[in-house]
């Protein structure tokens, strides 16, 4: 399903940019009046042609990392975690550090947000829960201790008493 929602991106990007590469290419082809600003505006094309390079490579840098390409690895644990309006369930209470993680993530009721925090409280990672749907989210855990799971979508009176707890232990 992430790869059929990967490709449609893509391919609306493209469509959207289309037209305005298509203004791009006509406007250069118009007789240029000259210009006393030529300069600055040679600078500015400069400016944006390396903003726009800047924010591409940063984009794939830190995407690179991808948590939810989760296609369950050889020696990958499972858990498989429910949300429901107000409480998780999770059908393992321990993992074992080192080696990978995959969530399957999905929701009984409404839309909910799988947040893993580790034991000083910093969010780690987080997915969507929808209705219908198993959202895959992959980690490799390295310190052991509890880690909490808490809703990050509002779902309704007591949302903020949905929290899950599970254990990390060192690899034996
Ligand atoms: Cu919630």
């Amino acid at each position: 399903m992430q790869q059929q929602i990967l490709i449609l991106t893509i391919v609306v990007m493209t469509l959207v940019a289309y037209p305005f590469w298509r203004v791009v290419r006509t406007s250069q082809h118009a007789p240029q009046p000259p210009s006393p600003a030529g300069r600055i505006e040679r600078m500015r094309t400069a400016l944006l042609a390396s903003l726009a390079v800047t924010g591409l490579v940063v984009a794939v840098a830190t995407l690179r990392p991808w948590p939810h390409d989760a296609h369950a690895a050889p020696g990958a644990q499972i858990v498989r975690a429910v949300g429901y309006q107000w409480y998780w369930e999770l059908d393992t209470e321990e993992v074992t550090a080192g080696r990978p993680v995959v969530f399957e993530v999905a929701s009984a009721d409404v839309n909910h947000g799988f947040g893993v925090y580790d034991p000083s409280g910093t969010i780690l990672f987080q997915t969507q829960v929808m209705p219908g749907y198993v959202n895959k989210v992959k980690h490799t855990f390295t310190e052991p201790g509890t880690y909490r799971v808490l809703c990050l979508e509002y779902c309704g009176t007591a949302h903020h008493d949905m929290i899950g707890e599970f254990k990390v232990v060192a690899a034996r």
